[in-house]
């Protein structure tokens, strides 16, 4: 049996070992450009070009047929998206596995509507390797890696701007005064169906870094996996992995770039942190 995982870009993830993984790429568009959000955008060019562009811009969903190619020829698919509550990714990813076991009957599809996105999806499909490699049959599979996306992973995240999100109608503009003072970030979570959840503003980095950790254990981490990807702002990343560690000495803490959608939608300085509870 060939099983293959497909992750919209959102995930941030680009190679995966020991289980076949493709991407469907998300779109990052302006009136003047078009970054589709693959192994070759050049991230940090993207968000270069967008701070000196003053005109609109907005992002786009994979198409049906870009989830379907991604499917390949696998006789078992697990194809993750971004929230189905902020993007149609989730919707064409859903079309395509219903195309695609029409067009071949003995073959599975099962899509996963992360309610999240970014370092949370990345921590599901680790999980879901790790099930394949056991394995399990398909459905317990589906069951236990429903359980672990829904119960035991969360996503919180830090932003110092939530102007393209506003603009882009993912949240309200009021909300996204928030995160734009000066100095001021905004302190949030992905809500039990897929939004944005604000918490609280905070003010200066070891501030922010104290309100995502304590937010983290209110939320039920215990010392499992934490992954932290951040939009052009590592010093915070290494920040919040020490202030981790100091309680939790055996924690697995990786710290990663977001990629392009991510990078858009959290903007320069942003981080996202999914975890383990
Ligand atoms: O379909 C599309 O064009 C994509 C739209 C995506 C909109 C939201 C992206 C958010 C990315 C920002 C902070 C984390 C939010 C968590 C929400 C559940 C990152």
């Amino acid at each position: 049996m060939n099983y293959k995982i497909v992750a919209d870009s959102s995930a941030d993830m680009l190679t995966l070992s020991e289980i076949d993984f493709d991407l469907a790429p998300l779109k990052i568009i302006t009136d003047n450009k078009e970054y589709t959000d693959n192994a070759e955008l050049n991230v940090s060019e993207m968000l270069t070009d967008l701070k000196l562009y003053k005109g609109k811009s907005r992002t786009s969903c994979p198409s049906s047929g870009e989830f379907e190619e991604a499917f390949g020829d696998a006789d078992r698919v697990f194809c993750i998206t971004i929230t189905s509550n902020l993007s149609g990714s989730c919707n064409a990813a859903r079309v395509a596995a219903k195309t695609y076991v029409e067009k071949y009957p003995d073959r599975m599809v099962h899509v996963i509507d992360s309610l999240s996105t970014g370092p949370e999806m990345y921590i599901v499909i680790e999980k879901l390797v790790e099930l394949i490699k056991s394995g399990e049959d398909f459905d317990t599979i589906v069951e236990k890696i429903t359980d672990y996306n829904v119960n035991h992973t969360r996503l919180l995240f830090a932003l110092e701007s939530m102007h393209n999100l506003a603009n882009n109608g993912r949240v309200s503009h009021l909300v996204a005064k928030m995160a734009g003072l000066l100095g001021i970030r905004a302190i949030g979570r992905a809500s039990d169906v897929g939004t944005l959840e604000m918490i609280c503003k905070s003010r200066g980095l070891k501030n922010m870094v104290a309100d995502i950790f304590s937010n983290m254990k209110g939320d039920g981490y215990k010392g499992g996996k934490v992954r932290i990807h951040h939009a052009q702002n590592l010093a915070a990343a290494e920040l919040l992995r020490e202030k981790i560690a100091e309680v939790f000495h055996k924690a697995e803490i990786i710290i990663a770039e977001a990629r392009g959608l991510c990078s858009f939608y959290a903007e320069a300085g942003g981080l996202l942190v999914g975890f383990e509870i």
